[in-house]
């Protein structure tokens, strides 16, 4: 009989290579070690401790898939992938902080910017000594970012940008700001710095979601931006969709964290806790609950390994990140649930850690694509016809 391994049925382990190994332990170590025991404070206090930033340069793990010679760690997709389910096993929020820096700011600068704009700002966004965030999302453009309102005008030396972002992680601590806006109709990237004139970023106050992570608006009223910080190439929604590509696949990885997390701690909570007389676990209601956590949760991660497996060669279809992005995000935000309802009366405690993920995860499956908004990509791929 072959051994059956309850946390890895499909030997997921044993798919990966000695070097993607050693990457997801010691991303595991320092999350277990630094990070989980700074969450329920930051959460509590609605903040995000900006030496995270720092700590995630130092190991490597911003921008970690560009190239070693801007300061990053040069690892494939697989690995990127298996780092934010590591980070987000202890909470969205401080992957979104990574991911945002690696695929939503380094990412278009590496892919879109010259190579002056490379020089000047990858390096210091690789070692957190800078820390960036991507403005798409405005008050009247969400699912429908075409429709953004912000604008770029040509002036003597560059552009003048007017307009609003807002739901931007990063950005009241951000120094770089990479900027979505219409020039002559359409959309044009740029990048901003902190200390512009006409620049502000105020902070979101009271999310009930990802609370150990900051987000803000981006009010830009007449900022002028020199004619070297647009990119010069790429035009029109495939500029941050190129991004949202990347940042999606991680996301489909690390939900997939949190639910473990939620999956783990629902089972030895149930393994412990006695009611009439026997362990929860011993009941057949829960043991279907946890049977259907690891069936959703190891399924998915095959499907996220396949996709990383197939952007590394270069086929990865944004598509299929939709299909992960939606079901990864979908299953963990139902798992959650389920693992809250589990702990009964303690769920609801933060000490257990599994409301937080319960109410990070809802954010999450919003934002990079609503669930919904991931079906309807889906549904236009096979039928032909966009329901938007
Ligand atoms: P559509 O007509 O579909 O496409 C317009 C142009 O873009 C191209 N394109 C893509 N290119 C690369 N990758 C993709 N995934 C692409 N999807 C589309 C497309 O080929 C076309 O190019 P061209 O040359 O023909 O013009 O555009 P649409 O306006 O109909 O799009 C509809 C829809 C729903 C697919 C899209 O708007 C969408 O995905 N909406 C969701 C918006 C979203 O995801 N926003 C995310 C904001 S950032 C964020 O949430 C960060 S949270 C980070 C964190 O904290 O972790
Ligand atoms: P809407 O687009 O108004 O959608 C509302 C509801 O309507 C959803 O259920 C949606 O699925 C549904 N809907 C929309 N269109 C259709 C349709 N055609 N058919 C059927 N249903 C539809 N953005 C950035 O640019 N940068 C960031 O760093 C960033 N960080 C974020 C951090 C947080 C914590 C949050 C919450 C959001 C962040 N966002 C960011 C914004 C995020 O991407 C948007 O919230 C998301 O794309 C959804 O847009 P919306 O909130 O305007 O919702």
């Amino acid at each position: 009989r072959a051994h059956f391994d309850w946390q890895d049925p499909f030997a997921l382990n044993t798919m990966l290579t000695d070097e993607e190994r050693l990457i997801r332990d010691s991303v595991h170590e320092y999350c277990q070690q630094k990070l989980q025991p700074r969450i329920l404070q930051a959460n509590r206090e609605e903040y995000f401790d900006r030496a995270i930033m720092n700590e995630l340069g130092e190991l490597g793990l911003l921008g970690a898939t560009l190239p070693e010679e801007y300061g990053c760690a040069g690892v494939n997709h697989v690995s990127y992938g298996l780092i934010a389910r590591e980070i987000e096993r202890v909470d969205s929020g401080y992957r979104s902080a990574m991911s945002v820096q690696s695929s939503l700011v380094m990412y278009p600068i590496y892919q879109f910017g010259t190579d002056s704009l490379r020089q000047t700002y990858l390096p210091k966004l690789a070692s957190g000594e800078w820390v960036g965030c991507f403005g798409l999302t405005e008050p009247d453009a969400g699912s429908d970012p075409a429709s953004m309102k912000t604008r770029a005008v040509r002036v003597d030396g560059g552009y003048q940008l007017s307009g609003s972002k807002m739901w931007i992680t990063n950005s009241p601590i951000a120094d770089v700001f990479v900027v979505w806006a219409k020039l002559d109709g359409e959309i044009r990237g740029f990048v901003l710095e902190k200390g512009m004139q006409g620049l502000s970023a105020p902070k979101i106050e009271g999310k009930f979601s990802l609370r150990a992570s900051i987000t803000g608006e981006i009010v830009m009223d007449q900022v002028f931006v020199p004619e070297s910080h647009i990119f010069p190439d790429v035009r029109g929604l495939k500029g941050p969709f190129s991004c949202l590509n990347k940042a999606r696949f991680g996301i489909a990885w690390g939900a997939l964290g949190a639910a473990e997390f939620c999956w783990h701690a629902a089972r030895q909570y149930t393994l412990e806790r006695k009611q009439f007389n026997r362990p929860l676990a011993a009941t057949q209601l829960i043991q279907k609950k946890l049977a259907d956590m690891q069936t959703d949760i190891s399924l998915g991660l095959l499907g996220c390994l396949q996709a990383g497996r197939m952007a590394d060669t270069g086929q990865l279809a944004p598509e299929t990140i939709s299909l992960i992005k939606r079901n990864s995000c979908g299953k963990a935000l139902d798992i959650a649930r389920v693992a809250r309802d589990m702990h009964g009366g303690n769920g609801i405690a933060d000490d257990y850690h599994v409301i937080r993920h319960v109410m990070n995860l809802e954010a999450v499956n919003t934002y990079e694509g609503t669930h919904d908004v991931h079906a309807l990509i889906l549904g236009r791929a096979q039928t032909g016809l966009a329901a938007f």
